[in-house]
């Protein structure tokens, strides 16, 4: 009797084992016959070959990094991303990793170039775990990224959901196009938390963008203090577009301790931050501060000279205009004022570049001479603090002296061979490089459709709308007929805030559009299709209502129901 009790055990045991093999295999689909749809990525990996099988995040996973290695902020960057979702603990630990873990390595990658490793990743998922190797903390960084899109869109809510987390088995080997993938953001025309401006460092960063341009002054407000120049904020902080003698919007400004946190904040997200301080137009509010300062003992008594305006004396403008405030180049005050704004913003940035500006001076206000006397004496003064000089294509204009290796950001939307695109041949001629940002195809401030949406955005570069197709259908190295990859260095969107006033209506123009630039300036040119990009850009919809970010709906995408 005991030994067919046994028997009969071993029998039921072996039945019900090939039964939950047979339930296993009809419920699951056979991966042989039928290979896991390609994952929805953005912005599109250079190479990914989706196996059989797939790797399930479950309450046992470890993510596994050396200690003590840069791989290690990584991996807790990863826990940090997976846990709200799954619930799971997710513990970062070091030693060889199980089938059920998530692996981070930091060092060679075989299949990746020197210049492919800066940023490239090489991902491994299968049922024998996840296997994410690197050469960089950079590269391991987006490669994280991409773990979250192979994840159910569910991984981006806040509260904990229901799995199975499942990864399909891919091979996937990617590194950028362009090292410079920036996003622009204007906190002068309407002032923007530290707390708005993480946020954004967030989302953009979770599409591989690495470059955050800060427009900190223009005519309508100074948003970060500068020691030695109290009035730069303490005037010129209090007003915004639109504000009709400050009543509207008391504007703001950050300290610099305010500042130095967003710049940390975007060290840890892989960005570095390029401040920008226009000159010698766009500053209205440095005039008006600065126009009066006659006690500040580092002027020199009579600052009422740096006012080069329309108006004389300056007076504020809170519309919306432009081109009618310049600084003269002809005073020792300007400089002073410019010393000290490029000396601060410089040792608190992370980028290798500084943005003068140089844009929308009219020749009523100063002669191309006078205009590029200002700039060839401002670009020593940030060369002088270890900083490259970047600025708006008309940087490379007729008689500026831009050290080799400036930075011209093109704008203009001309393209092809129109004359308009003088410009970017200027600044191929003086050995700058240049990072695109043709208004039409990069300004995230322009509407996305006539009168849509409606209380937002500007439209002159937009008559008929600019939505997501525009921002994805150009080819940076050839928009302009003889600028190539030679010269073009990247790319970047402009969220210029004239219109925008907070958080959401800034990510309302910002979104989905961005994620089409974040491919323009990731992924090779030849492997961009925009058939191709849509149902990828689809699948970020949900991900992006989990994570709270607003969006505009276009109708061009076909956002799952
Ligand atoms: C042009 S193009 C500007 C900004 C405006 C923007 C509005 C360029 C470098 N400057 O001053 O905010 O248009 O779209």
């Amino acid at each position: 009797m005991p030994s067919r009790r046994r028997n009969s055990r071993l029998i039921v045991s072996l039945l019900a084992a090939v039964a939950g093999y047979v339930v296993a295999i009809s419920s699951s689909p056979p991966a042989s016959a039928q290979p896991t749809a390609t994952p929805h990525v953005v912005p599109k990996p250079v190479s990914m070959t989706v196996g059989t099988g797939d790797f399930t995040i479950t309450r046992q996973t470890h993510i596994v990094a050396e200690p003590q290695s840069a791989a290690r902020a990584v991996a807790a960057d990863l826990a940090a991303y997976l846990r709200p979702a799954t619930g799971y603990p997710l513990p970062v630990v070091s030693g060889p990793g199980r089938d059920s873990d998530i692996r981070l390595e930091l060092g060679d990658a075989p299949e990746l170039t020197p210049s492919q490793a800066a940023e490239g990743y090489v991902l491994d998922a299968g049922p024998d775990g996840v296997n994410l190797a690197a050469g960089t903390a950079h590269g391991l960084f987006n490669g994280i990224q991409t773990i979250r899109q192979l994840l159910p869109s569910g991984i981006e809510s806040r509260t904990t959901v229901q799995g199975p987390w499942t990864i399909p088995a891919v091979h996937i080997v990617d590194y950028p196009r362009y090292g410079y993938r920036g996003f622009m953001l204007d906190i002068a025309r309407h002032f923007q938390t530290p707390e708005t401006v993480m946020r954004l460092i967030d989302e953009a960063s979770a599409y591989k963008i690495n470059t955050l341009h800060l427009h900190v002054s223009d005519d309508q407000g100074f948003r970060i203090v500068i020691n030695g120049f109290p009035n730069l904020t303490d005037i010129g902080s209090q007003g915004s577009v639109g504000t009709d003698g400050r009543t509207m919007d008391p504007g703001g400004f950050w300290t610099q301790q305010d500042y130095r946190d967003v710049v940390a904040y975007a060290a840890a997200h892989f960005m570095t931050v390029v401040p920008e301080v226009d000159s010698p137009g766009h500053n209205n509010a440095i005039i008006m501060s600065e126009y009066n300062d006659t006690a500040n003992p580092l002027l020199d008594g009579h600052p009422q000279d740096i006012n080069c305006s329309v108006n004389n004396p300056p007076q504020w403008n809170f519309t919306g205009d432009v081109g009618y405030s310049a600084l003269c180049p002809e005073s020792d005050n300007s400089f002073t004022i410019y010393k000290a704004i490029i000396s601060q913003l410089s040792a608190m940035s992370t980028s290798p570049n500084y943005h003068v500006g140089g844009d929308e001076v009219p020749s009523s206000l100063l002669s191309q001479d006078r205009y590029a006397a200002f700039l060839n004496t401002e670009m020593p003064l940030v060369t002088a603090q270890g900083k490259t000089p970047m600025g708006w294509a008309e940087l490379a204009g007729p008689g500026t002296n831009p050290p080799a290796g400036s930075v011209a950001e093109y704008w203009n939307p001309a393209s092809g061979t129109s004359p308009d695109t003088a410009t970017a041949h200027e600044a191929v001629a003086k050995n700058m490089k240049i990072v695109m940002a043709p208004a039409t195809h990069a300004y995230l401030d322009q509407k996305y459709a006539p009168n849509t949406p409606p209380n937002l955005g500007l439209t002159w570069a937009c008559n008929n709308g600019c939505d997501v197709d525009q921002f994805y259908n150009w080819d940076p190295g050839s928009y302009v007929t003889g600028v190539t990859d030679q010269n073009v260095i990247g790319v970047e969107g402009a969220m210029w805030g004239e219109t925008v006033r907070n958080l959401s209506e800034i990510q309302y123009m910002v979104f989905p559009r961005l994620i089409a630039l974040s491919e323009v300036g990731w992924t090779p040119q030849a492997a961009r299709d925009f058939a191709d990009f849509l149902p990828r850009l689809a699948a970020q919809g949900p991900r992006l209502t989990l994570a709270g970010t607003n969006f505009y709906p276009s109708p061009e995408v076909p956002w799952p129901a």
